[in-house]
């Protein structure tokens, strides 16, 4: 359907993301806020904005109700909700279409196909989708139920939430005897964090990769992918290093699983742009897990290995267009890896920080993008998630993308916050990245801030390493890494510096 004037119900990176691809478009844009945002990018960025409420999400970011009240009083025929907040909730995007506006995103029977775990298995697998042996009935099993069906599916197994995804309510099981117990634990995990208890069993994959595809379809039909994005470097279920392509992934088994992701997205009618997600075990077998039905943040790797932009693609697809592509006109160049900048510190257990941003400076220059939703001044409290910028790089080959990506964490400066840049630096010096070995399990299990800080020996021997990947003969000096407490004095100076030439 036509419109004119999009309302973006999100905050951050991604609501400024989504009003430049407005502005490029010369739609007119409304941003909304929550009262901890009234100095915020999106709020000075779009071209009117609309106080929500208070700072926490539930009564601001969380309000439906209040959000139509500002299209109402704005004028705003489209809504784009982002990712979180209410971007997967089929009851907002169906009010929307009660109430004439364009939801920039699935048809509500998609969103709600997909949104229950068990329903969207039971969905693709009549649809000819591998997904990982386990319970295939749909609707409440009890536990009588899932105790019976276990010995035939095998431990370990997983036990999951069908409201589920991100780890909520998630159990691993190694045995019978310990099932009730680990049964009742996440059914109540459930219940608190989704208002539903209901479980399914799977099958443990052990040591996988996270694998996904990212979709686009129109309302004519068309559907197609735009590839995957590695996704194993995370923590806690929080995603903090993103790349395509997979260096898991050979052109056979790329081809392979993008047939199927299409398969998986045309079982529910998918339209606008969303994201199948897999496992990948050690033996290439992959498995559909559940299906993302929204913009996701990782999405930019996507867009600057195929030049597609996805968002500006999505507000066309919602427009009625047809695709702009045809699957054989996406072409891939290169290789691109971004890095989540989040608000917290990696040398105390990550822990959230807060406070005001003093001093910044962001990196630039060839093949590096910065997507961010703050600037010096601004504060970060703890209302929100900690992510506060993604850095993005794109090179040739995925080691020259390294390479980048080591160039421009060294130039970052953020003062008045500690963030995971530190992290990041020593990721991307870490052998293990650099060979593509890496599992889901890597940062928890086998990475180290410590370890992987060892000192000017082994930076020497990674620059060789990188030298050699990229086959330059010049061996360039390695990152400084500056440490701890130093870290923020380290800063003051280099802002000093900075600011100095700048003059
Ligand atoms: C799994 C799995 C192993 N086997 N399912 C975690 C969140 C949810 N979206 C699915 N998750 C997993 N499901 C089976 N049958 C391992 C995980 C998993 C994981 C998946 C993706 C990215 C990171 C992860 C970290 C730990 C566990």
């Amino acid at each position: 359907m036509l419109f004119k004037k999009v309302l973006v119900a999100n905050r951050g990176e991604i609501a400024v993301r989504i009003l430049r691809a407005c502005r490029e478009l010369g739609l007119e844009t409304v941003a909304v806020f929550s009262e901890a945002d009234r100095n915020a990018l999106h709020v000075r960025y779009a071209d009117e904005a609309y106080l929500l409420g208070p700072a926490p999400s539930r009564e601001s970011y969380l309000r439906a109700d209040k959000i139509f009240d500002v299209a109402k009083r704005s004028g705003a025929d489209a809504i784009h909700p982002g990712y979180g907040f209410l971007a997967e909730r089929e009851d907002f995007a169906a009010k929307c279409a009660e109430l004439g506006i364009t939801f920039i995103g699935p048809k509500p029977s998609a969103i709600a196909a997909m949104g229950d775990k068990g329903k969207a298995r039971a969905t693709v697998i009549k649809a000819g989708v591998p997904v990982v042996p386990g319970t295939e009935d749909v609707g409440n099993m009890t536990n009588d139920d899932l105790l019976r069906i276990a010995p035939t599916i095998g431990f370990p197994l997983l036990i999951k939430a069908t409201a589920g995804g991100g780890g909520k309510g998630m159990r691993e099981v190694r045995s019978l005897e310990e099932m009730p117990t680990l049964l009742a634990s996440a059914r109540r995990e459930a219940e608190s964090a989704f208002g539903d208890g209901n479980v399914y069993l799977e099958k443990l994959i052990e040591g996988a990769r996270h694998i996904e595809f990212q979709i686009m379809a129109d309302e004519q039909g068309n559907v197609i992918h735009l590839g995957e994005r590695e996704c194993s470097i995370q923590r806690r279920h929080q995603k903090l290093v993103e790349e395509a392509p997979s260096p898991f992934l050979d052109e056979e088994l790329r081809k392979q699983m993008g047939d199927v992701a299409v398969k998986a997205a045309q079982a529910v009618n998918y339209v606008n742009a969303g994201t199948i997600e897999f496992l990948v075990d050690k033996d290439r077998n992959f498995y559909f897990l559940e299906m993302n039905t929204r913009l996701q943040v990782e999405h930019p790797v996507t867009e600057l290995v195929t030049g597609i932009d996805i968002v500006a693609e999505q507000l066309r697809i919602a427009r009625g267009r047809q695709l702009s592509y045809t699957q054989e006109q996406v072409q891939f160049k290169g290789h691109a890896i971004e890095c989540r900048v989040n608000a917290e510190d990696p040398f105390n257990n990550f822990i959230p920080s807060t406070g005001r941003i003093t001093h910044s400076i962001i990196p630039t220059g060839p093949g590096v993008r910065v997507d961010t939703g703050v600037y010096p001044g601004f504060e970060i409290t703890p209302f929100y998630d900690p992510m506060i910028a993604k850095l993005i790089v794109w090179g040739e080959t995925r080691a020259q993308a390294i390479l980048r990506m080591r160039r421009a964490l060294e130039e970052y400066r953020i003062v008045g916050v500690r963030t995971n840049i530190p992290f990041h630096q020593t990721l991307m010096d870490s052998h293990r990245f650099m060979g593509g070995q890496f599992d889901t399990r890597f940062v928890e299990e086998r990475f180290s801030m410590e370890a992987a800080s060892e000192i000017d020996e082994a930076q020497a021997e990674i620059a060789a390493i990188l030298a050699t990947l990229v086959s330059h003969k010049e061996t360039e000096r390695s990152a400084q890494i500056v440490r701890g407490n130093e870290r923020d004095t380290s800063n003051w100076k280099w802002v000093g510096r900075w600011e100095r030439m700048h003059r």
